[in-house]
């Protein structure tokens, strides 16, 4: 089997999961994982940062709902890193909505509304990499070695 390619991705613990003071456990679930932290950033995000992160929902019923939520409060935006990134967070984050994902998944374990799911996280690596750029510079990224990661 392939070991997969090193690769970023973005994850929001959304305003919700930060209210409910679950950032740190959320956070842990990825660094046991064995991702490595690689930017993180605790802010508000703005209706014009909201728009840009989910313009492929702009035309949803959803979608004011979803602007209104995220922009709520504030988010602990995260850069991992690690082996097939992308899809392996996808998978620790569980289905869009909580009330199907599967137990042992973020939203499965912690979950109970649509809207308020806990988290976002990449869904591609085109996505990725767009959405890491609003979030975080150039600068922002940090180079370091994790003790306990095969590819550190
Ligand atoms: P994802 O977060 O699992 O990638 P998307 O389909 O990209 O799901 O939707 C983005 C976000 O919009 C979801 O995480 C959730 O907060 C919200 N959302 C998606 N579908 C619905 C819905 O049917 N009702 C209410 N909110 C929704
Ligand atoms: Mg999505």
């Amino acid at each position: 089997m392939p070991e997969g390619t090193i690769e970023r991705t973005l994850v929001l613990v959304k305003p919700d999961g930060v209210r409910r003071g679950l950032a740190g456990d959320l956070l842990g679930r990825f660094e046991r994982k064995t991702l490595k932290i690689v930017a993180a950033r605790l802010l508000t995000v703005t209706p014009q940062m909201a728009a840009k992160h989910y313009e492929e929902h702009a035309s949803k019923p959803f979608y004011p709902g979803l602007v209104t939520h995220i922009t709520s409060g504030p988010v602990l935006a995260l850069a991992l890193e690690g082996r097939s990134a992308i899809g392996v967070v996808r998978l620790m984050v569980g289905a869009t909505n909580p009330q199907t994902a599967a137990p042992g998944t973020i939203r499965g374990d912690f979950g109970s509304a649509v809207t308020p799911n806990l988290i976002h996280a990449s869904d591609s690596t085109a996505s990725a990499e767009r959405e890491l750029a609003l979030y975080f510079g150039p600068s922002d990224y940090q180079t370091y070695h994790r003790l306990d990661a095969e590819f550190a």
